[in-house]
């Protein structure tokens, strides 16, 4: 069977998705049904009506079913080291990187040049380059990088895992010759065998006064079939919504002031009564953001059923962790919110609010979802770092920042899927202009992501291929 797969197929991904299936199913065995099942179909390839109507939901990783958080002192401690180990296993895949050594080696060796990996805990402008300081579990490295790597060194966010090519100068000084983030491999982009569509979604906003409950209404009428569109429509087999299900209350100062409902539980109860309106046949997921009623720190379980319930009444509703790990139709998504989206926009050079793909580049990048350590994200003082990016997905969607952006790296399809809030004076004050009510359409047999406008005005409208 593998030998008569297309020329471009990558076996070894191939073979990772079958075996990474395997790993989430109580059968084991590898199964000549598995790998049919798993056999990428040339895009535009029309899979059988059987395979229509089947949706399938596999959750691969959850962190509402590990989150255990340890005193902060020794958590964050176990936190960093985990981390650390984790990202070194990644970096060693590398082929480029196999010789990594730790920077107590390093120092005890008299060869200098060797590659040395890293977390990057801090980095300072200095004489035209920048001066960064490497830390692992055996020591911290300081590293001068010359005027051409500087821009390189200021693209990496601060504790996130770098890998530098090291080399001795005058005195004890050492130089970068070369730099590189963990990163994922190029692969091209395998769609599944299974020809429907995921719909992504994130920051409704549901109890806030700017809530576009019209809009969202149009949206909803739009999936029964209402509005046309029929042959998109019909073949939706999956909604994701990645946090942001409802505004919350206390999230911001001020912010209880831009509520129609302050009562966190009959929020979600207005939440349940629209997304009840959601065929049944679609199955819907629902992610926790930072206005939902669970801790702020990252990983988050999902939303409680005491607070929920009308969301735990809905046949077609399931809750998930933030981020979360799920294989729906055969195609592996990464579920983020995006909390730390700030951050890094905050401090990586060039990355703005309106191009919110390019801050989530960096992150598969750093193969870390939330890289830098006390800023605006919290983080729980975990054993295991939930948050490392440990396998590649096939599409990574995320939201928070209120603006649908859709684009591709290294055969990862990445999707930040907008809200359906309109601009608060919260957003005006920090410069944010969100475009709201547009929604990313997944094809999940040829992963191109079309869109739709509910908005009145309608701002996009992009065939879905
Ligand atoms: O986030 C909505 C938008 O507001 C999103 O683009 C991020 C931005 N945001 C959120 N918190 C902050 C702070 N503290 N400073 C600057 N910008 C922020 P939401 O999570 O929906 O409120
Ligand atoms: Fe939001
Ligand atoms: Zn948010």
């Amino acid at each position: 069977m593998l030998s008569e797969l297309s020329v471009d197929t990558n076996i070894e991904s191939f073979l990772d998705g079958v075996i990474e299936k395997k790993r989430s199913e109580t059968d084991r065995i590898i199964r000549k049904s598995d790998l049919e099942e798993a056999v990428p179909r040339e895009a535009g390839e029309a899979a059988s009506e059987e395979e229509e109507v089947q949706s399938e939901v596999v959750v691969l990783e959850d962190p509402a079913n590990e989150i255990a958080p340890l005193e902060a002192q020794e958590g964050f401690k176990k936190l960093f080291r985990d981390r650390y180990l984790r990202l070194l296993t990644i970096v060693k895949q590398r082929p480029d990187c196999k010789d990594v050594v730790s920077i107590e080696s390093l120092k005890q060796s008299k060869e200098k040049n060797k590659k040395v990996a890293g977390l990057l805990s801090s980095r300072n402008s200095k004489k035209g380059g920048v001066e960064v300081v490497l830390d692992d579990p055996t020591g911290a490295l300081k590293v001068y990088c010359g005027e051409n790597l500087a821009n390189v060194a200021l693209s990496f966010p601060l504790d996130s895992m770098v890998v530098v090519d090291v080399s001795s100068g005058k005195g004890s000084q050492l130089y970068a010759n070369n730099f590189w983030a963990p990163d994922i491999p190029n692969r091209k982009v395998v769609g599944s065998s299974h020809a429907g569509y995921a719909v992504l979604l994130s920051d409704l906003h549901i109890g806030s006064k700017l809530f576009l409950e019209e809009d969202f209404r149009r949206f909803l009428s739009w999936l029964r079939g209402e509005l046309g569109d029929s042959e998109i429509v019909r073949k939706i087999q999956y909604i994701v919504v990645a946090g942001d299900i409802v505004d919350g209350i206390g999230v911001y100062p001020g912010q209880e002031d831009q509520l129609i409902e302050r009562n966190l539980k009959r929020q979600y109860a207005l939440a349940g009564e629209l997304l009840r309106q959601i065929p049944k046949h679609i199955k819907v997921l629902l992610s926790p953001g930072n206005h939902d009623a669970v801790r702020q720190a990252l990983p988050q379980p999902c939303i409680p059923i005491e607070i929920a319930r009308p969301l735990y009444e809905i046949e077609n509703v399931a809750h998930i962790g933030d981020p979360a790990r799920v294989r729906l139709g055969g195609v592996n998504f990464l579920i983020y919110h995006g909390r730390s989206l700030d951050d890094v926009i905050a401090t990586v050079p060039d990355l703005t609010y309106d191009k919110p793909v390019d801050a989530m580049r960096v992150l598969l990048k750093s193969r870390h979802l939330a890289p830098i350590y006390g800023k605006r994200t919290q983080l729980s003082p975990e054993a295991r770092d939930m948050l490392v990016i440990d396998s590649v997905p096939d599409v990574f969607h995320a939201g928070h920042v209120h603006t649908v952006d859709i684009g591709e790296y290294r055969g990862t399809v990445m999707v930040n899927s907008g809200t359906f809030q309109g601009r608060t004076p919260f957003q005006v004050n920090v410069g944010i202009d969100p475009i709201p009510a547009i929604v990313p359409i997944v094809n999940l047999s040829t992963l191109a992501v079309g869109k739709r406008s509910f908005g009145l005005q309608s701002f996009v409208l992009e065939k879905t291929k």
